[in-house]
């Protein structure tokens, strides 16, 4: 293979730990073939021209890293404002949260066709580049307008709608053709590949030649799931290292009269945390037995608080959580912890090892990877239980998770009891069902299989 190139919105330094699997991932890729990874360097500047970043270039051991400033008008047109105040929520099934102003659909595309031109002057003709995400997804179109020839990829971390919801975008079609300048476009899971599928249908003149090929607009496009793991060994090791059973032990015994849910969830709209918070109280109104005992602690990170949608979705969260703590609350005992901050990494595993259940309740979600980091994290001879909502992407692999329907609060509540009592052979037995899935399709797992498939891809192009 020939260099590789990531473009993501936002970069890491790949030796960074702290960065994250993700970063941990790509940076081996990037590493092993002396790579540039290309992006946003979430610098602002207050004075730049709009369509105008200056670019950065500096090394990461044998990773080059390439990021370009923006001005505050593309920052708030292109980040927070079309990707974040429209493609985000249409992605998510909420239209009603879409902002269409057509303003942003412009500086979206400014945007991205200024990362092509910037992009184009560090490129070498055998370069295999990889773009992530909904803030690119006309960067490779934008690439090829200038003459780019390279095999490009294009990975979507989060949901595509059904065509009903995505026709409704008034930019799809425009978006869904720029797919096309891809060699291979991945998905989370299969059903958003049957969205994709749908949407041609529906939308598009197009053929299918073989299965995941998808010909259309001159050029034949392979597209497939490939569900995004985390890197299992590494979050063992965190999970392992003295801060985390140092971390888990305090929690225990802190807690030791209680039982113990987490959530961990950036503070989204997408991650159900009314819904599970209104779950919550339905378990201590119909089974009083969990009054005094069960405690959720719900760590919230803050996130994209600028965009009007995120700050209504804090203050809903923070009245239900303070109606319920009145209402429930002893001296001794409040229900609900509710943490609106960012919790340090290495503290993680510890806090999802000394919880009885797992609540990853999201109303869509690409794939989520709390649920797998949280399966990773226990104790294999004293499981928790993981309760999952079957709109996460990560319901089609993690069969063995108690599914539920967050907009069902009482069902949720039901299962969140189930939860809570089970027996400790069915804990082990579903927690062993549940790590052998994930450290297979880990983090490695997938970054080789994209890059494989779209090393496979060269010969498809009509
Ligand atoms: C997008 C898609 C897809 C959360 N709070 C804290 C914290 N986190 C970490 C978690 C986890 C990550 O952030 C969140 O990952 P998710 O997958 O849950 O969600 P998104 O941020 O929405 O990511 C998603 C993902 O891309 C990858 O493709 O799975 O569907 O929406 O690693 O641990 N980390 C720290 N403190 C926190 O308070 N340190």
């Amino acid at each position: 293979m020939g260099r590789l190139v990531v473009v993501s919105n936002r970069i890491a330094d790949p030796r960074k730990a702290a960065a994250g699997g993700l970063a941990v991932a790509l940076g081996e890729a990037l590493r092993s073939t002396g790579g540039l990874w290309f992006g946003w360097s979430g610098n602002i500047k207050a004075e730049g021209t709009p369509g105008e970043g200056e670019l950065h270039v500096r090394q990461a051991g044998t990773v080059t890293l390439a990021t370009v400033d923006l001005c505050q008008e593309d920052h708030d047109g292109f980040y927070l404002g079309y990707s974040n105040g429209v493609l985000w929520p249409v992605f998510h099934y909420r239209l009603d949260l879409a902002n269409f102003d057509t303003g942003l659909v412009n500086a979206y595309r400014r945007v991205n066709q200024m990362f092509a031109r910037k992009l184009m002057s560090l490129l070498k003709p055998d370069d295999v580049i990889w773009i992530h995400d909904y803030q690119l997804i006309p960067l490779g179109a934008e690439l090829r307008a200038m003459g780019c020839s390279n095999r490009i990829g294009f990975f979507l971390h989060i949901p595509l709608p059904p065509a009903q919801i995505m026709s409704a975008l008034p930019q799809h079609a425009w978006l869904v053709r720029s797919l096309f300048a891809y060699d291979l476009v991945g998905f989370q899971s299969e059903a958003d590949v049957s969205h994709f599928a749908a949407y041609l249908q529906q939308e598009v003149p197009v053929e299918t030649p073989a299965p995941g090929l998808y010909k259309a607009f001159g050029r034949t496009l392979r597209a497939g799931a490939f569900p995004i793991g985390i890197d299992v060994n590494e979050f063992q090791d965190l999970a392992n290292a003295r801060e985390g059973l140092d971390m888990a032990q305090r929690m225990r015994e802190e807690y030791a009269r209680r039982r113990l849910l987490l959530g961990i969830d950036r503070l989204d709209y997408s991650k159900g945390l009314p819904h599970r918070v209104r779950a919550f109280r339905q378990l201590l109104a119909n089974y009083p037995e969990n009054r005094n005992s069960a405690t959720l602690i719900q760590v919230a990170s803050p996130s994209r608080e600028t965009v009007d949608a995120y700050a209504d979705i804090r203050q809903e969260l923070e009245h239900l959580c303070g109606a319920i703590n009145g209402d429930y609350g002893e001296l001794d005992w409040m229900p609900v912890r509710y943490i609106h901050r960012t919790v340090a990494r290495h503290r993680l595993p510890g806090l999802y090892r000394a919880a009885h259940v797992g609540l990853v309740t999201p109303l869509r979600d690409g794939m989520n990877l709390v649920a797998k980091e949280y399966v990773v994290a226990q104790d294999p001879e004293d499981p928790g239980v993981l309760v999952l909502s079957r709109f996460a992407g990560a319901a089609e692999q993690l069969k063995e998770a108690l599914m539920v329907n967050p907009y069902d609060e009482h069902g949720t509540a039901e299962v969140i009891q189930q939860a809570l009592q089970m027996p400790l052979a069915e804990r082990i037995d579903r927690h062993q069902n549940l790590i052998k899935q994930i450290s297979v399709y880990d983090v490695h797992w997938w970054q080789h299989r994209f890059l494989e498939a779209l090393s496979e891809t060269k010969s498809t192009l009509v």
